[in-house]
């Protein structure tokens, strides 16, 4: 803990420094005004400024200075007991008037330093003639300096010899204790043994605030409080905080009259003193008077703080008034600290077992996963895993709109709408947890499946994958100390006004809408998964990025391939052409006619063979060609081709673009190439009197057309009405070379045709497939753009 208590920040408490806590209080309670409690409501217990009360407790004398001069500006009233002093001949003055110059150097270096370790100093100062011991707790706050001084009873400080020997029992036995309820009674006992108060206990906070005892010891004859809750109201929240900050909290009597702050020339109120580290802080009314109710005249509270949140206190209790010397203030703030720390491995040690289990559950699981073809036939191949690696009763796979369920859940439009409700809810974090789901999400309250509890994963908000854990109601008693719904009571005047409770008397509550709470094991083991899933995805993006690789690599090899092959085998193949022609011219008479003709067949075969080696040549370039991409306007690029198409082609056709083409970008070469064998094809392959081929466009969500899954593209196709292709041939109309018909029917060519047009529209990112009814025609269709 620093002195200074600058800077506003408004940080969660976990990752708060204790002058972030400082200031964040301050900032929460800047808008409290005295006026805040008339309107009484639950809410104003929160809102009510303890930590400026404007007085002390009576066990000791503040004084305010002011920087850098140090004169005094506000004391507490009770100067004169402590000090031998009025306030008025102390305000204004400097401090030297009540200190030497070498306690106020002293003064002045403790605030350097972190002044937690070096608080409490001791004073001697002269009180009317006498020397009188004082202990001194100095900080600084804002721009004021606050000084705390009570008389010592003793001048014998503690050595650390003492301090040690004190120490040493408590802090073995706390830490040879294996369970948490193990540890909270030694430490009850313990403090007990050390304070002497009347009765000791451990209270721990739950989820929202409540709290219970879990821990405690008192004298003979007292009425046990262990086992009770008490609401959130006892201990408000910017009580809470202070008690982070200062995690000693005592009241030596409750029934003390407040000593009021006096400063020069104005009232104190108008520069409410910020208190909120002072020991000697005035106590809430509202809080003494709850004392009161409870009986208890003195108290004095240890926190227990876990992960930076106030998980609990030691509250000590005494029936008569009773004063904590500082020796004992400093064991037990000690003993708060050890058993703080030991908090956290004795609240993992509760559930050893289970998370073993819940662990082994997680290894097995995600060795299945790695074996899964995907996510969610991993995940729901082993549902039983699923839902007990996080001890729910079912859950939910949600991706995109598709929701599966598994086990006990709510229904499907259910989950859809809290699904949509949730995506939400989760902002930095990617857990989302409650066991009173209707009470953030009303809707639940009519789930007929009666969940109540939700602990869901983001696995990915981009992709809107989601898994939603679930578990049902379950009905709880729960044994209050007094009626928690009832902090008002009338005033003389008959006005509701808020109150502590005045009754103590068990109160049985029976708590609905609430399913079992997720312990930290179990949100733990959801997190994991998320990790491990993601770690396997990208596992799996990364193998994917590898074939990619290698697939590209051996495309390009084999392009490179079939160019020089192809390349090298026509030059032998010209020879054997050249040669036949010379054989014919020369040998002709001697071969005779049978010998001629095979050697015309020898070469037409060569021919054809050089063709097939062009084709290949043809697309092993395009492969190999970079595409030069330009905006291309179809309908012009189109009617060119048919114009070429009509010259060469004797017979009419009739082509027919029924609405103007939208502009698309491409290779424009490539492209015309593209057209011109799609529109010969389905000339070419066509026995009907009127040959007809249609060209046109249609829209992705068109359903009227077989649009094959994930298309988003504007779909572009040609139709005629030729022979049409045999379903069993459909696959193969792409392959290269691949001819479906003797080389000397329907105008002979390579069958390379297709598999150019396939190659060119993958080169612009697009997609072809065909659909064809035989005898009757067959339509392409294809997308160019990605
Ligand atoms: C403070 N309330 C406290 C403290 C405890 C409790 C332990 C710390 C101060 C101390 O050590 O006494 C509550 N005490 C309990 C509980 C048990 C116990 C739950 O022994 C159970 C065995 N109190 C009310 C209402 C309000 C309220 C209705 O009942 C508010 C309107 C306020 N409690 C309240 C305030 C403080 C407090 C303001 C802070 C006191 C201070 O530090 O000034």
């Amino acid at each position: 803990m620093t002195a200074d208590s600058a800077g506003l920040h408004s940080l969660p408490p976990s990752q708060m420094t204790a002058s972030d806590f400082i200031a964040q209080t301050k900032a929460a309670i800047a808008t409290i005004t005295d006026s805040a409690l008339e309107n009484a409501d639950l809410t104003n217990c929160d809102r009510e400024p303890i930590h400026i009360p404007n007085a002390i407790q009576p066990h000791g004398v503040l004084l305010a200075l002011s920087q850098p001069d140090w004169l005094i500006t506000q004391v507490s009233q009770n100067t004169e007991i402590y000090l031998g002093r009025t306030p008025d001949t102390l305000l204004g003055q400097p401090l030297s008037t009540l200190l030497t110059d070498a306690q106020i150097r002293q003064l002045h270096s403790t605030l350097q330093e972190d002044f937690e370790s070096v608080n409490p100093l001791r004073l001697e100062l002269t009180v009317e003639g006498h020397q009188q011991l004082f202990s001194a707790i100095v900080h600084k706050t804002n721009q004021t300096i606050i000084l705390e001084l009570e008389t010592e009873e003793t001048s014998a400080a503690v050595s650390f010899f003492d301090f040690y020997s004190l120490v040493k029992r408590p802090v073995s036995r706390l830490q040879r204790t294996q369970t948490l309820a193990e540890l909270c009674q030694i430490a009850v006992e313990e403090v007990k043994h050390i304070t002497n108060f009347d009765r000791v206990m451990v209270y721990r906070f739950d989820n929202d605030g409540a709290g219970s005892v879990i821990a405690e010891t008192h004298e003979a004859g007292m009425t046990p409080f262990l086992g009770l809750y008490y609401p959130a109201t006892d201990i408000p929240e910017q009580a809470k905080y202070l008690y982070l900050l200062n995690p000693l909290r005592l009241i030596p009597d409750a029934r003390y009259t407040p000593v009021p702050l006096v400063s020069e020339g104005e009232t104190s109120k108008d520069r409410a003193l910020d208190m909120s580290l002072a020991t000697l802080r005035s106590v809430s009314p509202l809080h003494t008077e709850y004392l009161n109710n409870m009986g208890v005249q003195a108290s004095a509270s240890i926190s227990l703080i876990c992960e930076h949140k106030l998980w609990g206190m030691i509250v000590c209790h005494h029936n008569s008034p009773r004063k904590l010397s500082y020796e004992v203030r400093t064991i037990c703030e000690f003993l708060g600290q050890v058993v703080s720390l030991e908090l956290a491995s004795r609240q993992d040690s509760e559930d050893a077992d289970y998370q073993i289990r819940l662990k082994t559950l997680q290894t097995d699981f995600v060795t299945a996963l790695t074996t899964s073809d995907s996510l969610l036939q991993g995940l729901t191949n082993h549902a039983q895993s699923l839902i007990e690696l996080t001890g729910a009763t079912g859950v939910a796979y949600c991706e995109q709109s598709n929701i599966t369920l598994l086990g006990q859940t709510p229904t499907q439009t259910e989950v859809s709408e809290l699904v949509e409700w949730l995506s939400k809810q989760f902002d930095q974090s990617v857990i989302y947890q409650t066991a009173t789901l209707s009470q953030t999400y009303p809707p639940a309250a009519d789930f007929e499946s009666g969940i109540k509890g939700l602990l869901a994963l983001a696995i990915s908000k981009t992709q809107k994958i989601y898994i939603l854990w679930f578990r049902p109601e379950v009905v709880q008693t729960i044994s209050w100390a007094g009626n928690p719904n009832k902090p008002f009571e009338a005033d003389e005047n008959g006005q509701q006004r808020i109150s502590p409770r005045q009754s103590f008397e068990l109160w049985k509550e029976t708590v609905r809408q609430h399913s079992l709470p997720w312990k930290p094991c179990e949100t733990e083991a959801a997190i994991e998964l998320r990790s491990a899933i993601i770690g396997l995805v990208l596992k799996k993006a990364d193998e994917l990025a590898q074939v990619n690789s290698e697939l590209e690599r051996s495309n390009v090899e084999l392009d490179a391939f079939a160019y020089v092959a192809s390349h090298d085998l026509k030059e032998p193949l010209r020879g054997i052409h050249n040669y036949s022609s010379f054989l014919i011219e020369d040998y002709g008479e001697i071969l005779g006619e049978d010998g001629s003709s095979k050697l015309q067949t020898l070469m037409r075969l060569t021919q054809r063979m050089e063709d097939l080696i062009n084709s290949l040549l043809h697309y092993s370039r395009l492969g190999r060609a970079e595409l030069l991409l330009e905006p291309v306007d179809l309908n012009d690029l189109i009617k060119g081709v048919i114009d070429v198409l009509k010259i060469s082609k004797a017979e009419p056709v009739s082509f027919e673009v029924p609405q103007s083409l939208p502009a698309t970008m491409g290779d424009r070469t490539q492209i015309i190439e593209l057209f011109t064998n799609l529109l010969s094809n389905a000339i070419k392959y066509n026995n009907k009197d009127e040959k007809r081929v249609e060209i046109g466009f249609v829209d992705p969500g068109d359903t009227t057309i077989p649009i094959p899954k994930g298309i988003t593209q504007t779909v572009f196709y040609v139709k005629d009405n030729g022979i049409g292709i045999r379903a069993k041939h459909l696959d193969s109309v792409f392959r290269i070379f691949k001819r479906l018909h003797a080389p000397g029917r329907y105008g002979g060519g390579t069958g390379a045709g297709l598999t150019i047009v396939k190659k060119i529209i993958e080169r612009h990112g697009g997609h072809i497939w065909v659909d064809s009814a035989y005898g009757k025609g067959s339509t392409f269709y294809f997308t160019l753009e990605n």
